[in-house]
């Protein structure tokens, strides 16, 4: 790859991987976003996709193992997590980790060239893979909201490469401050791994403790539905519950190089 008018990629062959300028405020803000990528005709497609995973997902959580958190309710049914809403809307899913294999539109998904391409130039090789992938519901009324944590603790037990895990949000509904829409602290990420809450509970190591980070820092994206969110891994974000009577489902997906077995399933599935 090379850079070459102002853009990071092997511009000659057609091919916009990253510009210079998300590729700088990747490096200084931790984040960037490419407003809607997506096309209204393709995020009808995949509302009707991660709504076709949810029942799935229902349909399979019902013979898998369940345990409690703080609370709140997991099941695993294979490598397939999924996390429901605390009461009273128990029945509500949260999040399921991973999604993509419950329907082939979001395995497709996967090899976009508007997700794809971008991470080639994050991770500043050609050949990737997959690391997980998740959806996030955020039910209208219901859909709680995630406190200010790091992904790469969650992950440093599983991975020797956490600086290596870029993610995209594909933001499949408009999000703004009323349903919840994702928040970062920005350029959290460059002071890498932050100590967790200590607070007692379950899940509070994986909450970053608040006086580690300044929240001035802090960046609501509101953008449209099709709006794809890159970030980086050490990036602390979150984001309020949804009050409004809107949906704020989002798909999250991770990458990483090439020939290295994903999160859960330990599979590997390298990008086409
Ligand atoms: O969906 C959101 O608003 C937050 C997502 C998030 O924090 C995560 O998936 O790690």
């Amino acid at each position: 790859m090379r850079v070459d008018a102002g853009l990071k990629g092997d511009v000659s062959a057609g091919r916009i991987i990253l510009t210079t300028r998300e590729h700088e405020q990747y490096l200084q803000d931790g984040y960037f976003v490419r407003e809607a990528a997506f096309d209204l005709d393709e995020l009808a497609a995949l509302g009707e996709a991660v709504e076709a995973a949810a029942a799935r997902a229902v349909e399979r959580s019902a013979s898998g193992k369940a345990y409690y958190l703080d609370g709140k309710r997991f099941v695993d049914a294979g490598h397939m997590t999924v996390q429901f809403e605390p009461p009273p809307a128990e029945t509500a899913i949260r999040v399921i980790e991973p999604v993509c294999d419950l329907h082939p539109a979001l395995e497709t998904l996967l090899d976009d060239p508007r997700l794809a391409e971008p991470m080639r130039g994050l991770l500043g090789c050609e050949r990737i893979a997959m690391w997980t992938n998740k959806l996030n519901l955020k039910r209208p009324g219901v859909g709680s909201g995630f406190g200010w944590h790091q992904d790469s603790p969650y992950w440093i037990h599983d991975c020797k490469h956490v600086d290596q895990l870029p993610n995209v949000m594909l933001v499949l509904d408009d999000a703004d401050s009323d349903n919840g829409c994702f928040r970062v602290i920005r350029g959290s990420h460059r002071q890498g791994c932050l100590p967790g809450t200590a607070d007692g509970s379950q899940l509070g190591g994986f909450y970053t403790d608040p006086s580690t980070f300044d929240r001035a820092g802090e960046v609501a994206l509101e953008v449209p539905a099709g709006s794809l969110v890159f970030f980086h891994p050490h990036i602390v974000h979150g984001s309020l519950p949804n009050h409004s009577e809107r949906p704020r489902r989002a798909l999250v997906l991770t990458y990483q190089p090439a020939d290295q077995p994903s999160l859960k399933a330990r599979a590997i599935r390298n990008i086409r």
